[in-house]
């Protein structure tokens, strides 16, 4: 047993040397800037991880029907009750879509715009998320759609006029956006996406609920957070959760759209967002692939090598992103029942694909590549092909299984590069599948 223990240890401690290695100058750098953070591997803490096919109880799982029925919900309570909280409603009975446009002529004829305003109570002043949708003119219906969430508003994707300005959350208070911030946020190369036969729908994270430590009395959480009573329990869910909920809202509208394959939405999300299409996707297996862009701590970044942010940093600086129970975990990693390579297991058999950036040490590559990795094991037990490589890629070199990973040049962010390997790999699962 002694010797097993210490097997799989070396493995995990041996990971360092392979692959991509950041550079030396960037890790001097930063680990002066901030001494109190770990940017050097060779400071990484020894750790076991929990194995996520091994249940709580002590059952080995060797079976795909025991990973379903026991392991899988296992897990996904353990991440509902420790990290992200419990969301209290799934889709609620009085939820109502109402399409204001259409525009089969969009961006020069080549796109068919729709916008959807999403009612969650179906009270028309109630709290609402507006869905804005373009589809290829020139591809067969229904078509394969990307879903992403984004940080500063609809009309901030793309310039097109016809995108309906909403109020926006700016330091604690609703603004309405000025007509010169159209088309500001360049993270969605929307014609490109079309060019390759992909849809693209997106909404304002905000519109869910506000990210400031007081969200608790806005949006979504004051819309449906009386069902707690007084207090919020310490696995109420937190931000993180409530946008996953919402990207489960717009799917429930996908599968009324006639033009959205809703068998084939990928999910995407960059940094907290990434974070966030994660657990919407561990939860929602409606949800054809999983993408997660720069996502680290709390996201794919593996919780135990402590490398860059932290639990403690993360649940400091973002109080509001996680349940309360995971504060307890602050400095005590190695207590987590979880760990993130368990998080991207809970995608199995989907697939999913993880990118980090060169100079995101932040968001610690390695770990997350690490979490891509351990997870393998349940995408193997299920049949599938899973992570072709157990070595870190080095740079630009994109690995694409059942389970994609790369790692590219430049730092945090989401860039066309990234956009084209998603495009690449959800063409060839969909040209496997669909
Ligand atoms: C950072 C945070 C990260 C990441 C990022 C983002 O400040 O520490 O966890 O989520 O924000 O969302 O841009």
């Amino acid at each position: 047993m002694f010797w097993m223990f210490f097997v799989a240890l070396a493995q995990v401690v041996g990971e360092g040397q392979q692959g991509w290695q950041p550079n030396p100058e960037l890790v001097k750098k930063l680990s002066e800037r901030r001494p109190d953070v770990i940017y050097d591997e060779a400071k990484v803490p020894t750790y076991t991880l929990p194995d996520p096919l091994v249940c709580l109880d002590g059952t080995k799982v060797m079976t795909p029907e025991l990973w379903r029925s026991k392991r899988r919900p296992e897990i996904l309570e353990l991440f509902r009750t420790h990290m992200y909280g419990k969301a209290p409603i799934g889709k609620p009975g009085e939820m109502t879509f109402e399409v204001f446009d259409l525009d089969k002529n969009a961006l020069n004829g080549k796109a068919t715009r729709k916008q959807v305003r999403i009612l969650f109570t179906g009270k028309p002043d109630g709290l609402s998320m507006d869905l804005l949708i373009y589809l290829p003119n020139d591809v067969k219906r229904p078509v394969p759609v990307f879903l992403l969430l984004n940080f500063f508003g609809n009309h901030a994707i793309h310039p097109d006029p016809a995108i309906r300005i909403k109020p926006v959350w700016f330091k604690g208070e609703k603004i309405t956006p000025s007509e010169d911030s159209r088309g500001r946020d360049r993270s969605i190369p929307v014609e490109r996406i079309l060019a390759r036969g992909y849809g693209i729908a997106t909404a304002y994270y905000g519109d869910i609920a506000p990210d400031f430590p007081g969200t608790f009395q806005h949006g979504i959480f004051a819309a449906f957070d009386k069902l707690f009573g007084e207090k919020r329990p310490p696995d109420a869910w937190g931000a993180i959760s409530a946008w996953a909920w919402g990207l489960s809202r717009v799917l429930d509208y996908f599968e009324v759209d006639k033009d959205i394959d809703a068998k084939w939405v990928v999910v995407l999300g960059h940094s907290r967002l990434g974070k966030t299409a994660l657990w919407a996707g561990a939860q929602d297996e409606r949800f054809a692939i999983v993408i997660s862009n720069n996502s680290g701590c709390g996201g794919a970044a593996l919780s135990r090598r402590r490398f860059g942010e932290t639990v403690a940093i993360i649940n400091s600086a973002f109080p509001h992103w996680f349940c309360e129970n995971f504060k307890r975990y602050n400095d005590r990693e190695n207590e987590l029942p979880i760990d993130q390579h368990m998080l991207v297991a809970l995608t199995a058999p989907r697939p999913v694909y993880i990118a980090s950036a060169d100079e995101d040490l932040w968001a610690d590559p390695r770990g997350e590549f690490l979490a891509a990795k351990f997870a393998d094991p349940v995408y193997k037990l299920l049949g599938k092909e899973g992570l072709p490589t157990q070595e870190m890629p080095a740079l630009n070199q994109p690995v694409m299984g059942t389970i994609g990973y790369h790692i590219r040049s430049g730092g945090h962010g989401l860039t066309e590069y990234d956009w084209e390997r998603y495009m690449d790999f959800a063409d060839k699962h969909f040209r496997q599948n669909r």
